[in-house]
């Protein structure tokens, strides 16, 4: 039998690039779609050779449907889609909304709209937990009210409503997943709006002070990489014709100050101190979620505890620092 052709957008950034080497394990054709806007052609190193894994390098907010149609016509028919291309930071989506339209949910349409007559046999869609905005009640389920709080979660909204459309009046099967806050090898520091994991781990490796916005009280829902390519491989193979949308957390809130807590325990050597600094404007105070939903319609059960992910990625951290530092010597020799 003639493998499946699935396209992974975004296959070469934090979440994408780890999809895409499961799916090849699996023994599907991939094909990465990626403009290498916050992507890294390192994150693939492991599978670039890979016989059946195609990378496009395309700007999908340019002619998606040109780039689609060369991929069917060198790959064959496209049998499902991730789609992870995204503009990531909440805060670009503030200071440039309409620019967050063309690289989100205009995105989305496009790709909605290639698909609409051509037999996809799944649409999987990241979403965020910034489509609930600022919840009284908890743990967050997928029925509650959504009334997003940034461009980005409003973005993020109206794919999953885009989704719904595309599968009641054309038959697009599609699964939005929710992701809480999601860390692990390959997530980049390199900016103050990457996830306060990555961020912390690289400094408490180097021995700098961990910055806490707030008096650090304030709780999320740490889910590990692994975990959620679980949740992706299920919701690529449900049965339903339908849409759903899915929290992917661990159901678990951990404060800021026990995170900050855990990474400085994890390099004693180095010595960090955590610094408290003023608050962050519009910060949620709470998150956690409910993955009732996961469990029932995707056997979703999380395996990795936060010590354990937190480890792992501290390793992987620590094996970037030791190849960066070989070749910079070998680079100085
Ligand atoms: C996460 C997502 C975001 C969106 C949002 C929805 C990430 C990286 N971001 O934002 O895309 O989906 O959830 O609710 O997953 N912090 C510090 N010091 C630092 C960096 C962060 O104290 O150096 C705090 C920050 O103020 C916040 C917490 O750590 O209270 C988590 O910050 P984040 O940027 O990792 O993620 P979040 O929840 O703001």
């Amino acid at each position: 039998m003639q493998a499946e052709v699935i396209v992974v957008t975004g296959g070469a950034g934090f979440i994408g690039s780890h999809i895409v080497e499961s799916l090849l394990s699996g023994g599907a054709r991939v094909i990465v779609l990626d403009d290498y806007s916050t992507g890294k052609k390192s994150n693939l190193l492991n599978v670039e050779t890979h016989s059946n894994l195609n990378i496009y390098e395309v700007d999908l907010t340019q002619n998606i449907k040109a780039s689609l149609t060369r991929v069917e016509e060198e790959a064959g028919m496209i049998d499902r889609v991730i789609h992870f291309a995204a503009q990531t930071a909440v805060v670009n989506s503030i200071e440039n909304p309409i620019q967050d339209i063309h690289s989100n949910s205009m995105m989305t349409v496009h790709l909605l709209e290639y698909f609409k007559n051509k037999n996809l046999k799944k649409f999987i869609f990241a979403s965020s937990a910034a489509v609930y905005g600022d919840v009284a009640e908890f743990p967050i389920q997928e029925d509650f009210s959504c009334e997003p709080l940034s461009p980005y979660g409003i973005n993020k909204l109206a794919s999953e409503n885009y989704m719904f459309y595309y599968s009641k009046v054309f038959g697009i099967p599609s699964v939005a997943l929710r992701f809480f806050n999601v860390y692990g090898p390959r997530q980049d520091p390199a900016n103050p709006y990457s996830g306060v994991i990555s961020i912390f781990l690289e400094r408490a490796m180097k021995g700098l002070d961990l910055n806490i916005f707030g008096d650090g009280k304030q709780t999320r829902d740490f889910v590990y990489v692994s975990d959620v390519v679980q949740a992706i491989d299920k919701a690529l193979y449900l049965e339903s014709k339908n849409f759903s949308a899915v929290n992917i957390g661990s159901s678990l809130e951990t404060s800021i100050n026990q995170l900050a807590q855990s990474i400085v325990n994890l390099f004693p050597e180095a010595g960090s101190k955590i610094n408290h600094l003023s608050a962050r404007d519009g910060e949620i105070i709470k998150s956690l979620s409910s993955t009732d939903k996961a469990r029932a319609l995707l056997s979703f059960e999380k395996k990795i505890s936060l010590e354990k992910g937190l480890a792992e990625t501290a390793q992987w951290f620590i094996g970037c620092e030791s190849t960066l530092s070989k070749r910079t010597l070998s680079e100085t020799r």
